[in-house]
């Protein structure tokens, strides 16, 4: 009697001590989002199920103070996380873009589960370290799944900002006055309205012609004028934009809209930059947002010029890749395909940890398809008559008949303070930027698979004894051949250029030798050593990618010598040889 009491007390704790914790097991499904509570569950079951592989760092807390938590995922046997190349991916840094928690959640879960089944995982793992920080905007997180919201809300850092400047912080909101978790939009009857019903689909509309009557007359999204200036919803949450807040090129608001007052305001940025700041050895980074299935990489803007040609040729081979791997996503570049950013997260990371980059942008609706009736023109085919283009009409068949509805509210009568009788519907949060859960396990295994892909080309470096040639007495002439069979170099052209990372060293020690030479072997065959005048026996090097470098020396003395190479982002190497 005593004992099952007690037991089921101890139940009661844990049962109601976690949120939905009964459905975060490992492996963890992806017919479904997260919230923020469960994705921290999820997290925290990969580290529980593979504490051997994984650790994990609890970052910092953000501005409502929600914990941010990083896995490392890191085989210790094959050496400390910090002396392998490092890959960082991470997500939802706008709060909205939550697939992207879903994408890191499944490229986490991916490489655990996979461990010592699949071959080229299992090396991955062996060979890399990952550092995945699946939501960085955690408040914005919560607040999506927590909030009435549309697609595009509950996006910014959560720092109260005063955006229109009447002395009061985020005092006009949206106002979900339907109370149906949503934000939609509001439209009433007007006879001299600006727009007119549209004749294929009853729920959209279309804008008068010039001479033509209306029906309709929109006002904007869900609201009301909660501070009675005479305008609606025009001081919501933020607007701090945490891709434009941080340390790198950062510029003031009056030109990067979202910048905030100063760089790394955002105090979880803050702490997820100290965070990268302590991993020198971070490669390659990919921070996942939505939407419109893109793959960008920098420069940011026009002004910073281009890449070095050597950081292109890994750009385009990457990117490319990943444009098959994910059919329809699109690499591109992101100032001259799409618009110029400042302080965002990609310049911080290529230039100041010295990685390479992309920003990952999930989903096109366009996947949203609908094998249209004979009428309808084809998706992107605009226009008939004065309509809106058939990409709304398909996205409506397809919310009708394989989503049953649940990505479109239907317009539903409402009393507005104001406008008085009005009607409320439209597309509602969960459309518009994310799958429909049934197509989420495709666009995480896809996504996650150009991570694995370019993790994959990280470098890896092979040192040999080319050839070792006594010359004199106790003279000898060694030569040491390095190869990186993988795209990715040892530090990025940009860093090189920039002198902002240090280069590979190379270098030559014995008990009892004094290494006379040393420098590049250009061409072996020729005999072309171009040596280095000081200190011979360190040489600073750069490992290309798809390539090789040689290194002659030239050695007095006899016994045992080591070369060691030593390198920032790739794995040390040691060769030890008997003179
Ligand atoms: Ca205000
Ligand atoms: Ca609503
Ligand atoms: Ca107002
Ligand atoms: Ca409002
Ligand atoms: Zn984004």
């Amino acid at each position: 009697m005593k004992k099952s009491f007690i037991l089921l007390f101890a139940l009661g704790i844990i049962v109601s001590g976690s949120i939905s914790a009964q459905d975060i097991g490992v492996p963890l499904r992806f017919d479904r989002y997260y919230d923020y509570d469960q994705l921290v569950e999820a997290i925290k079951a990969l580290h529980r199920e593979y504490p051997n592989l994984t650790s994990l760092d609890l970052v910092g807390y953000s501005d409502e103070k929600r914990a941010i938590y990083a896995l490392t995922i890191s085989n210790p046997n094959t050496g400390d996380h910090l002396s392998k190349p490092g890959v960082y991916v991470d997500g939802n840094i706008h709060g909205n873009e939550v697939q992207a928690g879903e994408v890191c959640l499944y490229l986490a879960n991916r490489l655990l589960t996979s461990y010592g089944e699949n071959d080229q995982i299992t090396s991955l793992v062996d060979k890399n370290s990952f550092y995945i920080i699946p939501a960085v905007n955690v408040d914005g997180r919560y607040h999506f799944f927590k909030d009435a919201n549309t697609s595009s809300s509950s996006r910014s850092i959560r720092r109260p900002k005063d955006d229109d400047k009447d002395g009061l912080f985020d005092e006009d909101p949206y106002d979900d006055l339907d109370g149906d978790g949503n934000i939609c939009d509001m439209r009433k009857r007007d006879p001299n309205g600006t727009h007119r019903t549209d004749p294929f689909d009853s729920r959209l509309m279309v804008r008068v012609k010039p001479g033509e009557k209306g029906e309709w007359i929109l006002l904007g999204r869900e609201g009301i004028d909660n501070d009675g200036d005479g305008r609606i919803n025009e001081d919501n949450e933020g607007y701090v934009d945490p891709n434009r807040n941080w340390g790198y090129n950062w510029k003031p608001n009056y030109i990067q809209r979202g910048a905030g007052y100063y760089p790394l305001s955002g105090t979880g940025l803050k702490a997820i930059a100290n965070y990268l700041l302590e991993r020198p050895n971070v490669i390659m980074v990919w921070a996942f947002h939505n939407a419109g299935g893109m793959f960008l990489r920098g420069p940011s803007t026009k002004a910073e010029g281009e890449f070095p040609s050597g950081d292109l040729k890994v750009y385009d081979y990457l990117g490319e890749n990943s444009e098959m791997i994910t059919p329809g996503y699109r690499y591109l570049l992101v100032w001259k395909d799409l618009y110029s950013t400042y302080g965002d997260f990609t310049g911080f990371t290529t230039n100041i940890i010295g990685s390479y980059g992309f920003v990952g942008e999930l989903f096109q609706s366009q996947s949203e398809t609908y094998a249209l009736n004979k009428e309808l023109k084809k998706p992107g085919e605009r226009n008939r008559e004065s309509g809106p283009d058939d990409t709304n009409h398909q996205r409506l068949k397809f919310n009708d008949h394989v989503a049953q509805g649940e990505l479109y509210k239907s317009w539903t009568p409402f009393h507005h303070p104001l406008y008085g009788e009005i009607e409320i519907g439209g597309w509602t949060k969960m459309s518009s930027r994310l799958p429909h859960p049934f197509m989420l396990q495709d666009l995480v295994h896809r996504n996650a698979s150009s991570v694995i892909f370019s993790a994959a080309q990280t470098p890896e470096i092979k040192m040999e004894l080319m050839e070792k040639k006594k010359i004199g007495k106790d003279l000898y002439q060694i030569r040491i051949r390095l190869l990186n069979d993988n795209a990715i170099p040892t530090l990025t052209y940009q860093s090189l250029k920039n002198k902002s990372h240090r280069k590979d060293i190379l270098k030559v020690s014995g008990a009892s030798v004094d290494v006379v030479a040393g420098g590049e072997l250009k061409d072996a065959h020729m005999n072309q050593a171009v040596y280095k005048e000081h200190k011979p026996q360190i040489q600073f090097i750069h490992m290309p990618g798809f390539g090789k470098v040689e290194y002659q020396f030239l050695i007095a003395g006899k016994g045992t010598i080591a070369v060691d190479y030593s390198s920032l982002k790739a794995k040390n190497q040691q060769l030890v040889i008997e003179l």
